[in-house]
């Protein structure tokens, strides 16, 4: 049975609200924020991401809402609640999973920018530990997946790849973590991505250092 991970005043809420919708048994494990608002230890510790809500199934353990909203649809809820690839509405339900995540990253830059006017503050203020907290946390999730599969998607190349590699190559440039020796696996990933064909091309069209045509 799937278990929901839900910390408090979070939106993990969403898929307990799922579950109702779907009719589906779960087993609901609940979490108190800790004093500082953000998620406890004892949550962090189920995921590299430590961030609400993360389900298991079975072996599998899952953080990332619109992930975990489609996986329990595609796989339990025989695409209840989806939108099937063949419908006119698709490219807007495609859009529409996505955008939460747009509205959070306003609200973190909104808060942030708020607190860096107190640098000395900002060192205790919820959204800057958080943020820090799950950057770190991204990357060992990254790092330990690509220890387990060639790609982020599996054994083949995907469109999970296209969708990270501008994250570790430009990004980095722009003041993000470069991917370095202390991330072995995810070095030796990207050496993959950056060496096949299309990819070559396409940065040679498009990639940072091209430009308009004339
Ligand atoms: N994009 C993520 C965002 C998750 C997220 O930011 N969750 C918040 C709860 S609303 C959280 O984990 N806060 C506690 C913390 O950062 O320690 C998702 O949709 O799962």
């Amino acid at each position: 049975m799937i278990i929901v991970h839900h910390l408090g005043i979070s939106q993990s809420d969403r898929i307990v609200w799922l579950m109702e919708e779907l009719g589906l048994p779960y087993e609901l494990k609940w979490y108190d924020r800790g004093p500082d608002f953000l998620a406890p230890a004892e949550y962090r510790a189920l995921h590299p991401a430590g961030t609400a809500p993360i389900i298991e199934d079975g072996d599998l353990v899952m953080a990332e809402s619109t992930a975990i909203v489609e996986y329990i649809s595609q796989r339990h809820g025989e695409g209840r609640l989806s939108v099937p690839v063949a419908s006119p509405d698709y490219p807007h339900y495609l859009y529409w999973m996505q955008f939460n995540n747009n509205l959070q990253a306003a609200l973190f830059i909104k808060r942030s920018s708020q607190a860096a006017a107190d640098p000395a503050a900002a060192q205790q203020n919820p959204i800057f530990v958080t943020m820090s907290r799950r950057v770190d946390g991204l990357y060992v999730a990254l790092e330990r997946r690509l220890g387990e599969a060639a790609y982020l998607g599996g054994a083949d190349f995907s469109c999970a790849d296209i969708m990270s590699a501008f994250n570790l190559t430009s990004l980095a440039g722009l003041g993000a973590r470069v991917v370095d020796d202390s991330l072995p696996n995810t070095k030796a990933y990207l050496q993959r991505i950056v060496s096949r064909p299309a990819y070559q091309k396409a940065m040679a069209i498009a990639g940072p250092r091209a430009s308009k045509p004339l």
